[in-house]
């Protein structure tokens, strides 16, 4: 397989072609798939993102590390590995080199997903939720990497806003303090995953991802020191969880989480976990269709923003 000029890098042949040729490449991340769905329908549902990727015109480029090595594009292998394998480390950026020099396989976050797909030239890049700032962040300091990072990572994020475990308030407020840029897809109200809306309002409204596309250029001209645009695209009403099954099984996770005595990066998982079982579904159900309906709209946004297209 060809070497990157990125250092212990590879991208796979046909992320590489499209994104010389100036077609539209769609990042995924790989942490939804080995820590936050269960096994083993995780490995169809990382296929299937793949496949509504490639149904919209653009080219999936899963992001993963894969004995030790950064992988921008999985191929059928690899995936197999990240979805299956019994040691997969949860990377953010800081562990990436950790990782790589020990030769292990690790899934990565939100953050280092974007700061990987950027360093190769991927524009769009389609998760579930983000990370945030945690519930009580104020006694334990628990806020994700991912804020710090889309804080100064110029990328095209789609996500469904985040999840209710996190303080949603606190999430914008931070979003807002590290420079990024967040609009919602046909709504004004940030999306909270699970729920079409968090309880919070957004500034900005897009329709279209022409608009999104237009919002990139604007941005590419302006230069400068920049940070992640979230475009915040929320499930549709008939699909969402119901929200006094969701209030209740919120509650019954937080309070197992303190009683566990669960930590750091351990809380999300825990917390995904948690509303797998105990919504009976209800919750995976919902987190796939998020995760489809970001990929497809991230796919719709790069065909819109690919160079080769103007
Ligand atoms: N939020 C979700 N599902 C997830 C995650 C977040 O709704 O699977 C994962 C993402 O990979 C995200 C990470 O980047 O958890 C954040 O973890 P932490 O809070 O430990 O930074
Ligand atoms: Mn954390």
């Amino acid at each position: 397989m060809p070497r990157s000029r990125l250092p212990g890098t590879v991208v796979a042949p046909e992320v590489a072609d499209a994104l010389a040729g100036g077609r539209a490449v769609v990042a995924l991340e790989s942490t939804i798939i080995s820590h936050g769905l269960p096994r083993p329908g995780n490995l169809d549902v990382a296929r299937s993102i793949e496949a509504v990727v490639r149904d919209e015109g653009a080219v999936p480029a899963t992001i993963a590390v894969v004995d030790g090595v950064l992988r921008i594009g999985l191929d059928a292998g690899a995936l197999h590995t990240i979805a299956t394998a019994s040691e997969v480390a949860k990377a953010s950026v800081r562990d990436l080199a950790i990782v790589a020099s020990r030769g292990g396989h690790a899934a990565t976050t939100v953050a280092a997903t974007s700061y990987l797909a950027h360093r190769a030239g991927v524009q769009v890049f389609a998760t579930g939720g983000l990370g945030g700032v945690h519930r009580e962040a104020s006694t334990t300091f628990d806020e994700s990497a991912d804020l710090v990072t889309l804080g100064r990572t110029p990328i095209t994020v789609v996500c469904a806003g985040v999840k209710s475990i996190l303080d949603v308030g606190a999430t914008l407020e931070r979003l807002e303090t590290l420079g990024v840029a967040v609009v919602g897809y046909g709504t004004d109200r940030f999306p909270g995953f699970y729920l079409r809306d968090s309880g919070f309002a957004l500034d900005w409204r897009v329709e279209t991802p022409h608009e999104v596309a237009a919002i990139m250029r604007a941005r590419a001209e302006l230069a400068g020191d920049q940070g992640a645009l979230v475009v915040a695209n929320p499930l549709p009403a008939d699909q969402q969880v119901d929200a006094a099954l969701h209030d209740r099984v919120l509650t019954g996770g937080l309070a197992a989480a303190a009683a566990a005595g669960v930590r750091g990066k351990a809380v999300t998982p825990f917390l995904l976990e948690h509303f797998h079982r105990e919504t009976g579904g209800e919750s995976l159900r919902a987190n796939v269709a998020i995760i489809e309906r970001n990929a497809a709209l991230a796919a719709r946004i790069a065909v819109a923003a690919a160079p080769a297209r103007r």
